[in-house]
């Protein structure tokens, strides 16, 4: 595979960004590569500055359900540029998307628009504190909501990748706030607020974890945390930034039938464009200034890019044959690829769920972060970089999730199971 022109970028990469990237998980140091730098994306491919093409299963991390470049969203950025790229002023366009995303998750009665997903939850964590006047929050071990201080205990996506699930120049005056449980264990739930339940002033989790590779809720984990904080009078907080209209057209929490105080978002809302948003009940949002004393602000809120991007990626997502047709493809090529991993004689788990899949380096039931670290991440390693030989572009890292666009064909389905076959046929070769 030609690389030569990436080398050389991130030659000149590194000199001028830290590790060359400009977000840890894309430098490829967990699978043992240095990055292609990508040149294009179109539907279910992306193409990189040596000319390579591969079939795409990170889409930009979540964002791109419809694919790259979908002409919905396309026109609507071109159409938006053509009146400028930002006025620090309300737009037509913010409130549209605001409107549609209050209609689509019922427990939104208000959202506030922000530039990233650590924006969304940094500000949700900050209007829970301020709304039960409590100090602590608790998250669960394994996963991610961003890299605000808070969260950076014990955390999944790159923290999780590179093996340091904390982070330096976090102060442990921020630490001690956060209280770590374990993902689908209400008892280590129960012990918390047993021990500082008046303290407690939310609960942030990932409805579907996202963040150690995909691990799904057990059916009464969500119920029980709401059950857990509406006793003690803490806020249950979904951090929907990957499932929000991932699963359906709206929150996973309408799928799941669990209503939260807050949620978070981002990612697909954005159609590609940077965005985050946080809503809630009005008596929680009537909080956030200007309105109430929660301060929170943001030169690029509400960008009328983004606010374009977004409605016109929800605009096609409304038509919800798509949530079945992804469901579909999704099912067959996942299944397909469990035939071809024991066809190879390894009995490896895939979880799945709509358009969102993991392939664990494990035989065992993958339920719990204590599954997820048994995972064989060097195998993972080699697998990747012969599955990139192949044309076939994995999230470069064993704990991130692939995602399927509305642009993958049957087509690309049927080359990335051969290509996954081959990968493995070199791997059993002994490729390195
Ligand atoms: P951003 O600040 O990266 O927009 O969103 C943070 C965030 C919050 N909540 C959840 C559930 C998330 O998954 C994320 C970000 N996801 C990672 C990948 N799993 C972003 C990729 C990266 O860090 O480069």
């Amino acid at each position: 595979m030609r690389r030569t022109k990436s080398d050389e970028l991130f030659k000149m990469a590194k000199e001028c960004m830290p590790g060359g990237v400009s977000s840890p998980v894309r430098a490829f140091k967990a699978v043992g590569l240095d990055p292609l730098f990508i040149k294009r994306g179109q539907g279910a491919r992306i193409y990189d500055v040596d000319d390579n093409e591969f079939i795409d299963y990170v889409a930009s991390f979540g964002p791109l359900i419809l694919g790259h470049s979908h002409p919905e969203v396309i026109k609507a950025v071109k159409e938006a540029a053509e009146n400028g790229t930002s006025y620090g002023a309300p737009s037509e366009k913010e409130l549209e998307l605001a409107q549609m995303i209050c209609s689509a998750i019922p427990s939104i009665e208000k959202v506030r628009f922000v530039n990233s997903g650590t924006e969304a939850t940094m500000s949700a964590i900050r209007l829970a504190r301020a709304w039960t006047g409590r100090n602590k929050i608790v998250k669960f071990e394994g996963c991610y909501h961003g890299h605000a201080d808070s969260f950076l205990i014990k955390a999944g996506s790159g923290l999780l990748t590179s093996g340091v699930p904390n982070s330096a120049g976090v102060l442990e005056d921020y630490a001690k706030n956060t209280l770590v449980a374990r993902y689908n264990d209400l008892g280590s739930v129960e012990r918390l607020f047993k021990e500082e339940g008046r303290d407690i002033a939310a609960v942030i989790v990932e409805p579907i974890a996202g963040n150690m590779g995909l691990v799904l809720p057990d059916p009464d984990f969500l119920k029980g945390l709401r059950r857990i904080t509406e006793y003690s009078g803490s806020l249950l907080i979904f951090d929907e930034v990957i499932t929000g209209f991932r699963i359906c057209y709206g929150g996973f929490q309408n799928f799941a039938n669990v209503t939260p105080d807050l949620t978070t978002l981002g990612k697909i809302i954005g159609g590609g464009l940077p965005v985050g948003a946080y809503g809630g009940r009005k008596e929680i949002m009537s909080r956030v200034a200007p309105e109430g004393d929660v301060y929170q602000a943001g030169t690029l809120s509400g960008n009328p890019l983004a606010m374009a991007a977004g409605a016109a990626t929800l605009k096609v997502l409304q038509d919800r044959d798509w949530y079945d047709r992804l469901e579909v493809v999704t099912y067959m090529l996942a299944n397909r690829l469990k035939n071809v991993f024991e066809d190879h004689g390894l009995f490896y788990t895939i979880n799945r769920i709509g358009s969102m899949f993991t392939i664990f380096f494990t035989e065992s039931e993958v339920n719990t972060y204590e599954d997820v670290v048994k995972c064989d991440t060097a195998q993972y390693a080699v697998f990747y970089r012969k599955l990139l030989e192949e044309g076939v572009y994995f999230p470069p890292s064993q704990f991130e999730v692939c995602f399927v666009s509305c642009a993958h064909e049957m087509e690309d389905i049927e080359k990335t199971v051969e290509a996954v076959s081959r990968a493995l046929d070199k791997v059993q070769q002994g490729g390195e």
